[in-house]
């Protein structure tokens, strides 16, 4: 495989998406900037152009709240393919909403601070990236902490979740349960954009049934003016999120890093640390009396805080904890195996050796369909860095050889269908590109501390 040429068409799309102060995660179907895609953006574009990568993730914390949440979406009011947008949301409700710019009401995962330090380490002037961290890093601290105190009243070190999209796997199965116990009260009437930039092709998005889920939550937040408190109180989902939080435990330590780099006193960031280390399992582990993986219902699970259960679903996030470095190591073999297992559980079905997002023996699992399936790019990255971590180096480069071939064949695509390996979704999709840049270069900035 010609991974020089790989390299050269994943700047292409991260080029051809900029939009001169950010960059789209694909064009038609997401217009606009996205937060963690902004984060991954950044990633790939601090190995070749540094300024690009500052700029994104300023253009987005300039849309920061003033209570310290980043937006999942920052929009730009010219482009119309994309709904709901900016009115719909209508954050003027809230007092801690931007005046200058529209951007959505919830927010999605912290990999900012990750995608900060990896500026500073792939940055030839070390002054101006400095420069750059000491600018951001109060506003990372901010968001991290609306995530640990708003986010968290519990004081757990785990950030709850108010709606799919604050995942990042939207329509995972996971959340269909707690999905199904949300009333829609009156009918919302609008036009599933989304359907029209996929050319149609429904089966490779969310249900209708779904997304208007999706649409009345939103409906629902407005009626609470984007207020976190009292939406803790009564808000209908609530769940702690399992890859929210930990993505936000090792953005955590690259805080600690970016601290040190600083000068600055990192004590309060240690104290989140050690909060989600004395939590993750206790929320996240269904059985806590039983050795973690010794069957695949005893991995991580997402916790549903209004039903008051774990949320036992067969699906990628349930590995994305090998990310995190919390799996002991008497217990990381039986783990490593289950991530091995997720590709051919399906008789060794799968095209390639990257993970899909579904356990493929699943009634729920749908081999085209966003999050129900297809293999998605960010989330293996995740495990093949956790991997490294634990220097399974073998499991790791399996897998990101096997993202190699899907991108060499089937382009920088969104998703794809992990028995063919045909592309889905948005196509020059730029996390995909970023993300493969990072994986060639394989440089070890993002293996967990
Ligand atoms: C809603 C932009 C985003 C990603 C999400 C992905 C998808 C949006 C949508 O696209 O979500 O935020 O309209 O379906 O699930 O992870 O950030 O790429």
């Amino acid at each position: 495989m010609n991974l020089d040429r790989v390299l050269e068409d994943a700047k292409k799309v991260l080029e051809g998406n900029w939009r001169g102060n950010f960059t789209i995660p694909a064009a038609t179907l997401y217009p606009h900037q996205w937060s963690w895609d902004a984060a991954f953006i950044a990633i790939g574009n601090s190995y070749f152009n540094t300024e690009r990568a500052i700029r994104e993730l300023e253009f987005l914390f300039d849309a920061q709240w003033q209570n310290g949440m980043v937006p999942h979406i920052v929009f730009n009011e010219k482009e119309k393919t994309y709904f709901p947008a900016a009115d719909f949301y209508d954050i003027t409700r809230s007092p801690y909403a931007p005046k200058h710019i529209g951007t959505s009401g919830m927010t999605q995962p912290a990999i900012h601070a990750i995608a900060c330090y990896y500026i500073y380490e792939n940055a030839k002037d070390k002054i101006k990236a400095k420069d750059f961290l000491s600018r951001i890093y109060p506003k990372l601290k901010h968001f991290h902490k609306f995530l640990l105190t708003d986010r968290d009243p519990e004081k757990s070190g785990l950030v709850t979740i108010f709606h799919p999209w604050e995942s990042g796997l939207d329509d995972s199965p996971v959340w269909d349960e707690a999905l199904a116990k949300i009333r829609i009260q009156h009918t919302l009437k609008f036009e599933r954009l989304d359907v029209i930039a996929v050319g149609g092709a429904k089966n490779t998005i969310p249900s209708d049934d779904m997304y208007n889920k999706f649409i009345y939550m939103i409906e629902l937040m407005k009626q609470y003016d984007y207020d976190q408190q009292k939406m803790y109180e009564s808000f209908p989902f609530k769940i702690k999120g399992l890859v929210f939080s930990s993505i936000l435990h090792i953005a955590n330590k690259y805080m600690v890093r970016i601290a040190d780099i600083l000068g600055e006193d990192a004590q309060e960031i240690k104290e989140w640390i050690s909060r989600t280390e004395a939590n993750f399992y206790k929320y996240f582990h269904p059985d806590i009396s039983q050795k973690l993986g010794s069957t695949e219902e005893l991995l991580f699970c997402n916790y549903d805080l209004i039903s008051r259960d774990w949320i036992r679903k067969r699906t990628i996030s349930s590995l994305v904890p090998i990310y995190t470095g919390l799996v002991p190591k008497d217990q990381i073999d039986v783990f490593e195996k289950w991530i091995a297992h997720a590709r051919s559980c399906g008789e060794g079905k799968c095209h390639t050796p990257a993970l899909p997002s579904t356990d493929l023996d699943e009634p729920y699992f749908k081999h085209l369909t966003y999050w129900r399936g297809p293999i998605w790019v960010n989330v293996n990255w995740l495990i093949w860095l956790g991997l490294l971590k634990y220097g399974y180096n073998d499991a790791a480069e399996r897998i990101r050889q096997g993202i190699f071939e899907l991108v060499a064949n089937h382009g920088f695509r969104e998703y794809y269908d992990p028995f063919t390996g045909r592309g889905l979704g948005g196509k020059s999709f730029s996390w995909t590109a970023a993300l493969v840049i990072d994986m060639i270069k394989d440089r070890g900035i993002g293996i967990p501390p």
